[in-house]
Order: structure tokens, then C-alpha cells, then sequence
């Protein structure tokens, strides 16, 4: 196992990451911006370094500061966490080269799954259903016609370097498609310095519905179930639930297991979610992800796997801690991001903690580096924490999560604590039905 390892994130992900070298016994690094000083993680870890300005362009994603801090230290690995650094397989292939570990994948799988047309076409042949579409890039309307031809309007067209939603356009007839080709192909280049982009059949009010997945590296590899993340505005999960509302123990061993089995034939190294859109019960590969996720939380509650802990083992070579037999699906988790916003504007709401009271009690945990007195930085994405909620069944755990809102405080700051609390006693959400578009339409009409 590693001596030593360099975190190089901020926040609640940057604590989640101590806690499990602490439980391993490995050293640990803290690497922050001058505006993270007082950080939580900061202060618990054996060594800090201070690697630049609040600018994230400036520390947390200087290569060559962080470079610098882990050859100062002597740290023997890298946990990226999730954003910043994590899915950059230049950063990997440079670690690579100066024998430091990259606590996840290969350069080459972050790289092939960072494009969008690269990775579809690698899922379809490892075996993964796809939405219908075209083969690669499309550059001309007639091509565009063709392909909508065969799979029928509405259909969406994409950015091959896209992701999280940016540069998407959907054409409902061929009289809209030349248009739609035309603007997608320029965002697509002024926001991502690459034009290419592919198209889909449009999937109107699907689910969002994700494997998490663990590999070993040398053709071993699990499926922990899914975690439905159908619930978020403007591409920002807000509430991800685990197991599936609406799935049954079949379907989540039948589409687990072709995941595990593409990941398998793969050899990927680490963990990994492939995302799903999931309408009329069939699943369609949208794209998958080479980094430990935000909710990860919600798996590790109901299969009690540390997935940090096997990243860390994964990376050291020791392989997987469990098979897939040894993986159970233990009753139901929720997880809600607690941010530092206005709970109906969403203006990030930056500045001091005065009071903080986090809830606790059975299948309680909360995520977070906050603490009375803690002022919030204003450079940074605006998630403070998660609460995370765990049951024997969806009913159970939706009640002590009712109860778990009750008890958070967080005072100084407007947080989305109010929005869950609607949330959690709406109708809807009770019953398990909602699609992808459902919390934008209930902010609209709220
Ligand atoms: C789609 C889609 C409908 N049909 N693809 C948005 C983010 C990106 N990762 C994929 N996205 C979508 N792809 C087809 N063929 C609808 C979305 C989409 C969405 C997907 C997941 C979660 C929230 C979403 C919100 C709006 C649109």
C-alpha cells in the first residue's frame, strides 16, 4: 500500500479522501489554495502545502505546483477526487511519466471516454446498449437527414468534447436539422475547441439512471448497482437515490452485469459510472465516468463498501476487496447536496457559519468540511456538504431523512435545506415518479 498520498481537491471530497488513507494508514497531503487555509481537511492532514492563489486555474488545477508539492513531500500516489484534476488525461499520462500513481484510471480509458463519440462507439462493441444514432461525427445536413431518416424525429445533436449537457440541440423536423447541425457545430467549437458532433435519437422524459462500476486492472471487474440521479436543474444533481425507484432486482443484475462485463473486457483500472438514460424499461448508454462521483455515498451505503478504500487498493495493485457475489443491496440511501445557495434563486450565498448543527442518529451521515465559524470562500462550486440517509426500505428512509432535515442547522448562510424539505413530502417524489425534467418543471411552477 501507498506511504503517502497527495489529495488534490478542496472540500467535502478532500475530507472524504483523508478518512480512508487514515483507515489504511497511509500519510496524507492536503494541497490547497491561500483561500482554503482554515479548510477542515487542511488541518487533518500530517502535511499541507500551499500551492497558489484562489484561482482554481492557479492551484487546483497547476500541474506543476502540485507536481512540485508531491516531490516536497514525497508522496508516492495522487487521489484527484472528483472535477479539477480528475477526468485530465494529460495530468494521468504526466504522472505517469514522473512515477507517481494516479489513483484512477489510465490515461488512455480517461481519454477515450472524454470523447463522447469514442466512448459510445467502445460501449456498443464491449456489448452496452445505445441510443439509436450515428455511427461518428456528422458534418453535413444531408448526412444529418439520413441518419434521422432512420431513427425518427425528435433527435438531439451533440459535442463529441460535451458533456454535463453543454452544446446539445435538439431538431424535431428536417426543417429545423440544418440549423441545429450548424449552431451545435459552433458552440461546440468556441466552448470546447472542437467542432465534432454526433447525433441522437431524442429520448423526451427518460430517467438518468447510473452503474457504478470497479475494476482491477488486469480483467477483473464488479458492478455495485445504480443510483438514480433523475432529480437536478441545469445539469446539477440536487438528490440521488440508490437503489432505483423503478427498477427490479433483475433488471439491475442484467444491466449490471453488462457493465461489469464491459469493465471486465476493458481491464479498467479503478472506479468508474456508466450513465444511462433509461425510458419505457430500456436502457441507453449516454456516457460514462472515469472518477469517483459526488454520490458515490449512496452505493457505499447500501452494498457497505468503502469506495475510496478500493480506489486506493485498486491503485496499489492489491485488487478488489469483494466479487460480485460478496455485493449486497442493502435496503435504500438518498443523498441531498446541501449548497450554499438561495433555496429557490439558487444564488451561490457565500460567507460565515455562526451556527452549525448537523443532524446524526441512525443511518444518518453527513459529508461535509464545514464547521461554526467556517467562512465559506466565494471561488469555488457551491456544494458545503451532503446529507446521506440510509433505510431498510425507500419508506423508511425517506422518513428519517424528514427528520434529519428537521435537525440540520446551518446558520449565516442560505442553503438548499429548505428545498429538500418541500421535496421530501411532495406527492411525487414519494411515490418514486419522476424523469429528468421533473424539478425544473416543479421550481417553474412553484
Ligand atoms: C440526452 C437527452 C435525451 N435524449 N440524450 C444531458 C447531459 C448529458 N450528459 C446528456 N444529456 C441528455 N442527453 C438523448 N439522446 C437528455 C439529456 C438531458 C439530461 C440527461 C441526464 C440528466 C439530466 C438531463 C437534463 C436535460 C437533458
Amino acid at each position: 500500500m501507498f506511504k503517502k498520498v497527495l489529495i488534490a481537491n478542496r472540500g467535502e471530497i478532500a475530507l472524504r479522501i483523508l478518512r480512508a488513507c487514515k483507515e489504511l494508514d497511509i500519510g496524507t497531503v492536503a494541497v490547497h489554495s491561500t483561500a482554503d487555509e482554515d479548510a477542515m481537511h487542511v488541518r487533518l492532514a500530517d502535511e499541507s502545502v500551499c500551492i497558489g492563489p484562489p484561482a482554481a486555474k492557479d492551484s487546483y488545477l497547476n500541474i506543476h505546483e502540485i507536481l512540485a508539492a508531491c516531490e516536497i513531500t514525497g508522496a508516492d500516489a495522487i487521489h484527484p477526487g472528483y472535477g479539477f484534476l480528475s477526468e485530465n488525461a494529460k495530468f494521468a499520462e504526466i504522472l505517469e511519466e514522473h512515477k507517481i500513481t494516479f489513483i484512477g484510471p489510465s490515461a488512455e480509458h480517461i481519454r477515450i471516454m472524454g470523447d463522447k463519440i469514442e466512448a459510445k462507439r467502445t460501449a456498443k462493441r464491449l456489448g452496452i446498449p445505445v441510443v439509436p444514432g450515428s455511427e461518428g461525427e456528422v458534418t453535413e445536413e444531408s448526412e444529418a437527414k439520413k441518419i434521422a431518416k432512420e431513427i425518427g424525429y425528435p433527435v438531439i445533436i451533440k459535442a463529441a468534447s460535451g458533456g454535463g449537457g453543454r452544446g446539445m440541440k435538439v431538431a424535431n423536423s428536417d426543417a429545423e436539422i440544418g440549423n441545429a447541425l450548424h449552431m451545435a457545430r459552433t458552440e461546440a467549437g468556441a466552448a470546447f475547441g472542437d467542432d465534432a458532433v454526433y447525433i441522437e435519437k431524442y429520448l423526451a422524459t427518460p430517467r438518468h439512471i447510473e452503474i457504478q462500476v470497479l475494476g482491477d486492472g488486469k480483467g477483473g471487474g464488479v458492478h455495485l448497482g445504480e443510483r438514480d440521479c433523475s432529480l437536478q436543474r441545469r445539469h446539477q444533481k440536487v438528490w440521488e437515490e440508490a437503489t432505483s425507484p423503478i427498477l427490479s432486482p433483475e433488471q439491475r443484475s442484467e444491466i449490471g452485469e453488462i457493465c461489469a462485463s464491459a469493465i471486465r473486457g476493458l481491464k479498467y483500472s479503478g472506479a468508474g459510472t456508466i450513465e444511462f438514460l433509461y425510458e419505457n424499461g430500456e436502457f441507453y448508454f449516454i456516457e460514462m465516468n472515469t472518477r469517483l462521483q459526488v454520490e458515490h455515498t449512496i452505493t457505499e451505503m447500501i452494498t457497505r463498501i468503502d469506495l475510496v478504500n478500493e480506489q486506493l487498493r485498486i491503485a496499489a495493485g492489491e485488487g478488489l476487496s469483494v466479487t460480485q457475489d460478496e455485493i449486497p443491496f442493502l435496503g435504500h440511501a438518498i443523498e441531498c447536496r446541501i449548497n450554499a445557495e438561495h433555496p429557490q434563486t439558487f444564488v451561490p450565498s457565500p460567507g460565515t457559519i455562526d451556527y452549525y448543527h448537523p443532524p446524526g442518529g441512525l443511518g444518518v451521515r453527513v459529508d461535509s468540511g464545514i464547521y461554526q465559524g467556517y467562512k465559506i470562500p466565494p471561488y469555488y462550486d457551491s456544494l458545503i456538504g451532503k446529507l446521506i440517509v440510509h433505510g431498510r426500505n425507500r419508506p423508511e428512509c425517506l422518513m428519517r431523512l424528514r427528520r434529519a432535515l428537521d435537525e440540520f442547522v446551518v446558520d449565516g448562510i442560505e442553503t438548499t435545506i429548505p428545498l429538500f424539505q418541500d421535496l421530501v413530502t411532495n406527492p411525487d417524489i414519494l411515490a418514486g415518479d419522476y424523469d429528468i425534467h421533473w424539478l425544473e418543471k416543479y421550481l417553474e411552477a412553484k
